[in-house]
């Protein structure tokens, strides 16, 4: 593999999965196959799971590991070309990422989305320059539009709890007082619709993903409709997609809250969530602290996900 930003890249998920499922039965099994590389993670926002997750990953695998925050002690980049640098950014991201991959065998980026231009962000500007220029297989730790690693942990969790071979598995916006990237759920729509599971996203009007993302699946208005019969729950915020509304809060309605009343009408469904999590706002405490709540075994699969895809780069190696 040369790169993994998207499900693609990962080829047939079956086998994916089943070197998943090796890895997390022996997770030191490939110890021997990053001696003498290294692992540079590039942060241009803020992480607990990916950073962790990954650095163990790495190790996992024998590797080094050098983690740098963009916003902490490194310069501020310029990320346009032709634009005159006179402001207060003294590095063009055009030198600095050829520079990163001299130390380096594999990079790990995550650049969310800015929401000042949709364009910008659709077209995957950051990462894609870092696939471009730095010489070096690139992996997303979430770009401006997926969360792969995220969702390939997702993806493990539901098949280790899944108790028919086609879960309804539904994806639902909750509210969230700031504006949050479109990239947890688009890549999460993109991950389920390459499954055979029965998938449904429901949100209120207004909250429309990419239709790209959105796919096959079916789009419920209703949220309580949507929830009936769901084995798997799956609450995330996102902002608006859709055209002058790109990146606003159209709504914080805690109708939309995760609680026991939705949770009632599933099929005594697993509450899932990528983290970090706003209590009382996404899900109540009540639901994200009962039996069904998935959300520790989901975000340690994160370990997982990432071992397998850093280990497939680095058996890509040239
Ligand atoms: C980020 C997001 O919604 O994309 C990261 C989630 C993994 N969440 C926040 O910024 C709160
Ligand atoms: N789920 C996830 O990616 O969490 P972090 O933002 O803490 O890395």
């Amino acid at each position: 593999m040369k790169k993994f930003t998207c499900v693609q890249d990962i080829g047939d998920l079956k086998i994916a999965l089943s070197e998943a499922f090796e890895i997390k039965k022996d997770r030191f099994k490939y110890v021997e196959l990053g001696r003498n590389k290294t692992l540079l993670m590039i942060f241009f926002n803020a992480s607990l799971r990916t950073r962790l997750s990954t650095q163990k990953a790495a190790t996992n695998l024998g590797m080094n590991v050098i983690v740098l925050d963009i916003n902490q002690g490194a310069w501020k980049l310029e990320t346009e070309r032709g634009v005159i640098m006179d402001g207060d950014r003294p590095e063009h991201i055009l030198e600095a990422i050829p520079v990163m991959g001299c130390y380096c065998d594999i990079i790990g980026v995550r650049a969310f989305a800015q929401f000042e231009s949709r364009d910008f962000d659709y077209q995957e500007t950051i990462i894609n320059q870092f696939i471009q220029y730095s010489g070096r297989p690139v992996f997303s730790m979430e770009a401006a539009t997926r969360h792969p690693l995220q969702s390939f942990a997702d993806l493990i969790t539901i098949e280790e709890y899944k108790k028919t071979p086609r879960p309804k598995v539904v994806l639902t916006w909750a509210p969230h007082p700031k504006a949050l990237p479109q990239a947890v759920p688009n890549s999460f729509a993109e991950w389920m619709n390459a499954t055979d599971y029965d998938f449904v996203i429901t949100h209120p009007k207004g909250y429309e993903l990419d239709p790209s993302f959105v796919g096959n699946a079916k789009v419920e208005y209703d949220q309580m409709k949507a929830f009936e019969g769901a084995d798997f729950i799956y609450a995330k915020n996102w902002a608006a997609y859709s055209g002058d509304n790109y990146g606003k809060v159209l709504s914080t309605d805690r109708e939309w809250t995760v609680g026991e009343k939705q949770m009632a009408v599933t099929n005594n469904a697993y509450f899932m969530h990528c983290l970090p999590v706003r209590r009382n706002m996404i899900v109540t405490d009540d639901v994200i602290e009962c039996a069904q709540s998935i959300v520790i075994p989901e975000a340690a699969n994160r370990e997982i996900s990432a071992t397998v895809v850093i280990k497939r780069l680095l058996e890509g190696l040239e």
